[in-house]
């Protein structure tokens, strides 16, 4: 269903951009003029260095015998952020930067005569322009996908956003995969290829490989419990890999590392059960896990199409001789990990150490003992020219307006002024369905999940590329009509108690940014995780956090409460919707036949209109 809903989506949501140049080419070529004067920031420059408002790392990284660099949940954030508002630019980095860091590291891993991996996690799909903003007839993430693949990775492994939707599930699996010589890991994720009816694992289910430095590494690329997936495609359980003849085969033998990419979080979910089957044979090999944010909670709750993360920085150990890293999401973490290593005769403690990088150039020239003038590699630089050209094809400056303000998911409590959620259910949807509607006449109410916005909006140009960020989903709205207000106000109220909706409070299922005393640090990520000493590499003072509800509204018309209005929704959460009606009033028993399209306007499109209507006057 997800699949589905996301190839719609991705349909539709081209034909909505073209639609839109169409009939707002003059407001367009007076925005982009705008922009150009009005402003410094267009949205395709990239801060390449703000010395004055990046902190450099506290101190220099331990290294080890075997040291990691892993990121995990890009989700097309390749450019980096590139927004002037805290603390934005302290993720500034390109995927270009990234590559010459990582070069540079790798030489000095030479030098020391010691390893370095690099490690990635997955969700390569879904989340910025330079993946979503792909013309009529293209595939999310094709094009950024061929940068990704630049860089040297010893290991990756898949995430679920690689399988909503078959045809991308089929691209990586054609062009991205084979350009990893076997290192690309789903251990238990299959595909079924077109003219064929049996299944096929989508990458290696394992990896067996010397490093530099002759150590024998096996890897495994582990997916969590999910179901959201595709026809076409096929996820196995946890608990059913590691019954696996092959599974049992590939561990037997002792290697100096057993390497764990996973798509799942490094504190609950399935690791222990992946981790108890190799100790159960290997009692002292060491084991690194390089997992992700997700978690099925989550899942179900926060996100609109499944997708929901803590996406957070965290780290455990699940015994002395093994850690387990977690390196946030959207290129705003990169995760630092390094071992000593042992013979592995005695149950003596591994020496582990790990730490979280702001991904931006001041820290990655910090790290390598690099300046402006020798930091770059040729190939770095290619790759950051490559995807600024990727950003122009898919023409991501288009601008839709100039924005008054930051607007976040987070750092602003809901409802508030500041609050992006406010924005678009007060604002944006409710103009934008009123967009020529016959049905203007009749009050409405308008319900939607929180999940449904994706990142915060910041100050200046609103372009294509920031809106397919903030607000990434092309679904339509529907509506019931003839139900009075107060029912449809306690429908709002019954989606957002705890039994139905849980509690985003429960969100920290590990570390979670924390406010912290007053001081003088920068804005940032704070981590409190359960592994020993301080991981961030550069000290911050924490964002605020704000709980969100689940179900956010349209401020109610003012009418009586017995009036019949419109209750409007997203058509995603109608099963929900049509429950909570039938559970808070027996007059009627609705069904789905009862709710039928609201607007031709989706979700999507609300924020691009709105944009347009109330950001381009002077
Ligand atoms: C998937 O790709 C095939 C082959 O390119 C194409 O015919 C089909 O329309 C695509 N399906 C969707 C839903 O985009
Ligand atoms: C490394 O792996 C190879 C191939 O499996 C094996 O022959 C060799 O003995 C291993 N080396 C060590 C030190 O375990
Ligand atoms: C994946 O394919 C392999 C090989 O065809 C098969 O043994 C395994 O059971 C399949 N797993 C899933 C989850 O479909
Ligand atoms: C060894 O590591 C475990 C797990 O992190 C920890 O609980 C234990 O205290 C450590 N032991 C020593 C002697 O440091
Ligand atoms: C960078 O320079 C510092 C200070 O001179 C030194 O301690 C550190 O080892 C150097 N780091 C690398 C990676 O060369
Ligand atoms: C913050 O900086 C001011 C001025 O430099 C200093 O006086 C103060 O002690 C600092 N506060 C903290 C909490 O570090
Ligand atoms: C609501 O409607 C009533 C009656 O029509 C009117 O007196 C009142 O000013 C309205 N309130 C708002 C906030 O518009
Ligand atoms: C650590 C760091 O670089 N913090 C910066 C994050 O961004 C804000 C806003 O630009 C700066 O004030 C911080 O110094
Ligand atoms: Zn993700
Ligand atoms: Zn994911």
């Amino acid at each position: 269903m997800a699949g589905k809903r996301l190839q719609a989506a991705n349909a539709k949501k081209s034909l909505f951009l073209s639609a839109m140049k169409k009939t707002i080419a003059v407001i367009y070529s007076l925005a982009v003029i705008s922009a150009v004067y009005a402003c410094d920031d267009d949205p395709t420059h990239i801060h390449r260095r703000a010395p004055a408002i990046i902190t450099p790392p506290s101190r220099q990284l331990d290294w080890g015998d075997i040291n990691i660099i892993h990121t995990t949940d890009t989700h097309g954030w390749l450019l980096g952020h590139q927004k002037t508002s805290s603390p934005e630019p302290n993720y500034s980095g390109t995927f270009g930067d990234f590559s010459s860091f990582v070069s540079h590291m790798k030489d000095i891993a030479d030098k020391k005569g010691v390893d370095l991996l690099l490690v990635d996690s997955g969700d390569l799909h879904d989340g910025t322009g330079l993946t979503d903003g792909f013309p009529p007839g293209g595939i999310d993430a094709h094009d950024s996908n061929e940068f990704f693949a630049k860089l040297p990775y010893d290991v990756l492994t898949i995430g679920n956003h690689e399988l909503y939707v078959y045809n991308n599930t089929l691209d990586i699996y054609n062009n991205f995969i084979p350009k990893f010589n076997g290192r690309y890991l789903s251990s238990n994720a299959n595909i079924t290829l077109p003219g064929t009816s049996g299944t096929v694992p989508i990458g290696n289910r394992w990896a067996k490989f010397k490093t530099q430095k002759g150590r024998n590494v096996t890897a495994l690329g582990v997916l969590f419990d999910f179901t959201g997936n595709d026809k076409g495609t096929s996820v196995q359980k946890v608990e059913d890999l590691v019954k696996e003849p092959w599974f049992l085969e590939v561990i037997k033998e002792e290697p100096a590392l057993f390497l764990l990419a996973g798509h799942m979080p490094v504190q609950k979910d399935k690791w222990p059960v992946v981790f108890n089957a190799i100790r159960a044979v290997h009692p002292l090999t060491p084991i690194v896990i390089l997992g992700d944010a997700h978690s099925n909670f989550l899942i179900i709750i926060h996100s609109h199409l499944g997708s929901g993360h803590s996406h957070i920085r965290d780290c455990t150990q699940l015994d002395g001789r093994s850690m387990s890293l977690q390196s946030g999401r959207y290129m705003e973490t990169v995760g630092w990990l390094s071992a000593k290593l042992d013979d592995n005769k005695a149950n003596k403690n591994i020496t582990f150490t790990r730490r979280y990088l702001d991904p931006n150039r001041v820290t990655y020239e910090y790290h390598t003992n690099l300046t402006e003038t020798d930091f770059d590699t040729s190939i770095g630089k290619s790759i950051t020219t490559g995807l600024l050209a990727l950003a122009k094809k898919f023409n991501l400056d288009f601008i839709y307006g100039t924005a008054p303000r930051d607007y976040t998911l987070n750092q602003d409590p809901y409802p508030s002024e500041g609050s992006a959620l406010t924005l678009f259910i007060e604002d944006a949807v409710p103009y934008a369905l009123a967009l020529s509607n016959p049905r203007n006449n009749t009050p409405n109410f308008i319900i939607a999940n929180s999940g449904s916005q994706r990142f915060d909006v910041y100050s200046g140009p609103f372009s294509k590329n920031d809106l397919l960020t903030a607000s990434p989903y092309a679904d339509p709205f529907f509506y019931i009509p003839s139900v009075p207000l107060s029912q449809a106000k306690q429908v709002l109220a019954d989606l957002n108690k705890p039994s139905t909706a849980n509690d985003l409070s429960d969100y920290g299922n590990g570390a979670s940014p924390v406010k912290a005393a007053d001081s003088n640090d920068t804005l940032g990520y704070v981590t409190h995780d359960s592994c020993p000493g301080d991981g961030d590499d550069t000290v911050h003072k924490a964002l605020a956090q704000y709980n969100l509800p689940h179900y956010i509204s349209s401020k109610p018309p003012n009418v009586s409460e017995q009036t019949p209005i419109d209750l409007v929704f997203i058509n995603f959460i109608e099963p929900r919707v049509i429950a909570s009606l039938n559970s808070i009033q027996k007059v009627k028993v609705y069904s789905s036949a009862d709710a039928h399209q609201y607007s031709p306007v989706v979700l999507n499109q609300a924020l691009g209109y709105y944009a347009i209507g109330h950001w381009n006057k002077d």
